[in-house]
């Protein structure tokens, strides 16, 4: 049987099915199309972006694997962009990081400007990808030390405060031209290997940095701020001054996004649970969707049971409209067009078995507190076949359903990434 052929049939029986479950495959359908997922730039190039840079910089961030093909130069890393975007069903989002400049030479943190961002914005425009911002506080020489917004020095804090401002101007400028808020994400790797003695001052000068980087006003339509707090890192295993209770805290009375890394708390706390209580008393919310192994280790996101948990309780709360779906994980050891595809494709998935799931049952048997038949429905509920409803989806929007995606990259990995020479 044809491939489609066979996809279409699994489909009008899983439809079937469904409906006797109470659910409207449709609408589920629809509302996953509406979607458009924030597909993190930095996965392309192992976070290397298009900077000049000097020498003698310490990595902010861990990448490993060297896996051959990489993207050296703006026209290569867009033609990757474009293909993984012809494997993901729907329209999307790209959310880049200030080092992603296309530059004619050398500008420094604090001067980057919405020109040096132009042909971006004439990308998003062609492409129909709405674009996302990022501040980057990391691989710079003033960086160094690892403390950048609440550095003693009030000089290096000053140089962090205007890259801030001035990457907001950049984030604002997309939001104007594609008629869409940009986000502009703010993450330091600020923190400390060992003890501190002072950790009120560390965030003290936290809240000052933040709130002079944030003084521009800008309209809601061209740009939402976030900020991302993290519970440590590696050289920062002790203390991290913009760890979670900071920043939810900063992000409610500044009424600015908070964003939810899956990688940045304890490996047993879950994110699931945190996302209706924020919801009660903040407007929107960004997420970098991730999956730690261990430790905050950005390893490809897979569909898992924390995820899918996060997109049930966004669709069961009605939280989808309010949300800003981002993915962030870097590996270079495997082919990092399919790394993308992977990790997209598994959050679109966790969001349409989240979609599809016959919650009313659910929550009548809780309501009674017969937890019995509740366990027992949202167990048998994974086992539902969402699968079929997936690959229809792929199909209807002109993309690979199933493994058919690899082919392409493969394709893609012999035709251009092997002739990159590196
Ligand atoms: C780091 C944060 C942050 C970065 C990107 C590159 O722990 O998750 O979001 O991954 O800014
Ligand atoms: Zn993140």
């Amino acid at each position: 049987m044809p491939k489609t052929e066979q996809v279409e049939k699994a489909f009008a029986l899983a439809k079937e099915i469904y409906a006797e479950a109470g659910v409207d495959v449709e609408a589920a359908l629809t509302e996953l199309a509406k979607i458009r997922l924030s597909i993190h730039c930095w996965q392309g190039d192992d976070i290397r972006g298009f900077e000049i840079r000097e020498g003698g910089v310490v990595a902010g961030n861990t990448v490993t694997g060297s896996y051959p093909g990489k993207a050296t130069n703006i026209g290569e890393f867009r033609a990757d962009v474009e293909k993984v975007l012809s494997l993901l069903p729907g329209h999307h989002r790209l959310a880049l990081h200030a080092i992603y400049l296309d530059a004619k030479g050398k500008v420094d943190r604090d001067a980057i400007a919405p020109e040096h961002f132009q042909s971006w914005i004439d990308w998003g425009r062609e492409k129909d990808v709405l674009l996302d911002m990022n501040q980057t506080y990391f691989d710079h020489p003033k960086a160094n030390s690892g403390l950048t917004l609440t550095h003693p020095d009030p000089a290096i804090r000053q140089f962090w405060i205007e890259h801030g401002r001035a990457t907001r101007r950049v984030a604002a400028a997309f939001g104007a031209a594609q008629k869409s808020p940009s986000t502009c994400n703010l993450w330091i790797q600020d923190g400390l290997k060992d003890n501190p003695a002072d950790r009120l001052a560390f965030r003290q000068r936290l809240v000052e940095s933040l709130d002079a980087t944030f003084s521009d006003k800008f309209p809601a339509n061209q740009l939402l701020d976030a900020v991302e707090p993290k519970l440590f890192g590696i050289g920062t295993e002790t203390f991290v001054p913009g760890s979670h209770e900071f920043y939810l805290g900063y992000a409610q009375s500044r009424k600015i996004m908070l964003t939810y890394d899956n990688g940045h708390f304890h490996p047993t706390e879950t994110i699931a649970d945190k996302l209706s209580s924020y919801f009660l008393f903040n407007s929107q919310l960004l997420l970098h969707l991730t999956r730690g192994i261990r430790w905050d280790s950005d390893h490809i996101l897979l569909l898992g049971e924390d995820v899918v948990d996060m997109a049930r309780e966004l669709v069961r709360g009605g939280f989808l409209s309010r949300t800003f779906f981002g993915t962030d994980f870097f590996d270079a050891s495997v082919n990092r067009l399919a790394a993308w595809t992977i990790g997209v494709r598994s959050a679109q998935k966790a969001l349409l078995i989240a979609l599809l799931e016959p919650w009313q049952p659910m929550r009548d048997a809780e309501n009674i507190l017969d937890y019995t038949t509740r366990i027992s429905l949202m167990e048998e509920a994974k086992a539902l076949p969402w699968s079929a409803v997936w690959d229809h989806f792929c199909l209807r929007q002109n993309v690979p359903a199933g493994g058919d995606w690899l082919p392409e990259v493969k394709k893609y990995e012999r035709e251009v990434l092997s002739r990159r020479g590196r």
